[in-house]
C-alpha cells in the first residue's frame, strides 16, 4: 500500500469502508472511475471469501468488464428493475452533497443507475470536497448530430448565467472526438464557479441535442470520505 499516492490511499479507504453498506442478495449499482474500481475489486474479494450472493448493474462497459472479472454477477438495469444501493465516485462534492460527475465519461449511465436506486452513496477522497461546484469542468453529453450547434447555443446561454468561466471544449480522444458508450460526444464546460447549479442544470438539458449533464443535484444520499491516513467517515 505504501507505493500508492495519498489520493489512492484515501480512495482505497473510502472503498473499503463502503463494503460495510453491502448486504447479501442486494441489487447494487456500480460506478465508474478509480475509486469505484477499488470498490469493485474489494467487493469481488468479499464475494469470493464470504460467498455472499448479489447482482450488480454497471454504469459503463469498462465497469461491467471489471466486475465480471471479479466474479460479480452483472445484469442489465431493466432486468433488475430497481436497485437497493448504488456506490459511485465523483469529481466534486459540495456541502449539500451536490456533485459534479462525468470526468470518466459515464455520467449518463451513472445518473440513470443512481436515480434508479433506493440509496446512492458516493465514495471519494477528501480532495473532492469543495465549497462551491465548478472548478472541475462540467461534462455535458450531446448527440453527434448538430453538436457544434449545441455547443454554440450553450455558449450563448452561459452569457446569462452566474459563472466565472464560459469556455466550452469538445472532449477529445487523441485526434478524434470522444465517444461515450452510447456513441455520443462530451462538451466540457470550464465554468470555474457555478453560482446556481439548480438553475444551470435544467437550462443545459433543454438545449437541443443535449442528452444529460454532470450535475447530480439531490441524487447522493451520503458520502463516504476517505483520507490518506486510512480513515473513512460516512457523512
Ligand atoms: C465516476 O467517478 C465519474 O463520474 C467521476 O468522474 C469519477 C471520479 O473518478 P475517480 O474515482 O477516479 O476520482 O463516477
Amino acid at each position: 500500500m505504501n507505493t500508492l499516492t495519498p489520493a489512492d490511499r484515501a480512495k482505497y479507504a473510502a472503498s473499503r469502508a463502503a463494503l460495510s453498506l453491502v448486504e447479501p442478495d442486494m441489487k447494487l449499482g456500480l460506478g465508474t472511475g478509480s475509486t469505484a474500481n477499488w470498490f469493485i475489486r474489494l467487493l469481488g474479494e468479499r464475494i469470493r471469501v464470504d460467498g455472499i450472493k448479489l447482482s450488480a448493474v454497471a454504469t459503463s462497459d469498462r465497469t461491467a468488464a471489471l466486475a465480471r472479472s471479479e466474479g460479480i454477477e452483472v445484469i442489465e438495469l431493466d432486468a433488475a428493475g430497481w436497485l437497493d444501493l448504488t456506490i459511485d465516485g465523483a469529481d466534486e462534492v459540495d456541502p449539500a452533497l451536490n456533485l459534479i460527475k462525468g470526468g470518466g465519461g459515464a455520467h449518463l449511465q451513472e445518473k440513470i443507475v443512481a436515480t434508479a436506486s433506493d440509496r446512492m452513496v458516493v465514495i471519494t477522497d477528501d480532495s473532492k470536497l469543495v465549497d462551491t461546484l465548478g472548478a472541475f469542468p462540467l461534462p455535458v453529453e450531446v448527440i453527434p448530430l448538430g453538436w457544434t450547434a449545441s455547443r454554440a447555443i450553450i455558449e450563448e446561454m452561459l452569457e446569462q448565467i452566474d459563472v466565472d468561466g464560459r469556455e466550452v471544449t469538445p472532449r477529445m480522444n487523441g485526434s478524434e472526438l470522444y465517444r461515450t458508450d452510447e456513441g455520443n460526444h462530451i462538451l466540457d464546460l470550464h465554468l470555474k464557479r457555478i453560482g446556481d447549479p439548480h438553475r444551470l442544470s435544467p437550462l443545459l438539458n433543454q438545449v437541443a441535442g443535449v442528452v444529460e449533464n454532470g450535475l447530480f443535484l439531490g441524487v447522493a444520499d451520503q458520502i463516504m470520505v476517505g483520507y490518506d491516513s486510512g480513515q473513512a467517515h460516512l457523512l
